[in-house]
């Protein structure tokens, strides 16, 4: 018996889902991963039957609901203080940052969506798109020249929720294939690298063919 369930999307396409869980597994949480496939055209009806915004990921948790990815991070964090950095002016960057990522880059989410499994090299290059991946460069490298000294992740040796946050722009970074500096690309390497972000990759991998959405596997118009 668990301490409760995360309901998640597709690991291959749902990157709320990647930010939810990541947060559930740096903190150790005890509970069963529940994949729902998305249904298309969505919304898919078993996500919207049990999750109050009709959204993943969606964590039940001794008692507590919890959705919406920031506050999945919150939450875990409270559990496992170290998912935000310890010093207050840090922990504030780390907060505001991430809440950026929640609420913002609309552009490089809807020109540039998640698929972990192809390679989009050079596509979904919109000027929206790439005024959003030039914020995202400038906020990473301004986080690590002055928190991230300690080592590769955005606030040094430990990859935390702000880290979490952003790990599905790495990934959309690793297939779309935006010109990057030499610190974003290494950057993203180190985050790709991580086991919990290696291990949702591996699982991406292995979901089933009948899972395939037509409309996310297809190459936009170069
Ligand atoms: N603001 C929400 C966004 C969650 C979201 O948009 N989730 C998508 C999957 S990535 C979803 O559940 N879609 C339902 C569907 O496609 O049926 C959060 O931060 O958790």
């Amino acid at each position: 018996m668990t301490d409760g369930v995360l309901y998640i999307g597709n690991k291959r396409y749902s990157s709320w889902s990647m930010r939810g869980w990541l947060a559930v597994r740096l903190a150790e949480l005890d509970v069963d991963v529940r994949l729902i496939p998305f249904e298309r055209p969505g919304p898919t009806k078993a996500i919207a039957a049990l999750s109050p915004n009709g959204l993943v990921p969606f964590l039940e948790h001794n008692g507590a609901r919890v959705w919406e990815s920031m506050a999945v991070c919150d939450y875990c964090a409270e559990v496992a203080p170290g998912l935000w950095p310890a010093d207050r002016v840090a922990r504030a960057h780390a907060r505001s940052i991430s809440a950026e990522m929640h609420a913002g880059f609309r552009e490089l989410r809807m020109a540039m969506w998640m698929n972990l499994g192809r390679d989009f090299s050079g596509l979904g290059r919109t000027p929206g798109a790439l005024a959003d991946i030039a914020r995202v460069e400038a906020l990473w490298a301004e986080t690590r020249a002055r928190f991230g000294g300690g080592g590769p992740f955005l606030f040094g040796a430990s990859f935390g929720a702000a880290d979490a946050m952003y790990a599905p722009v790495v990934a959309r970074f690793l297939s779309w294939k935006p010109e990057v500096s030499a610190e974003t690309s290494a950057y993203c390497s180190a985050v790709r690298a991580h086991p919990l972000v290696a291990e949702w990759y591996d699982d991406a991998a292995a979901e089933p063919a009948e899972w395939l959405v037509e409309d996310y596997e297809r190459a936009p118009a170069g």
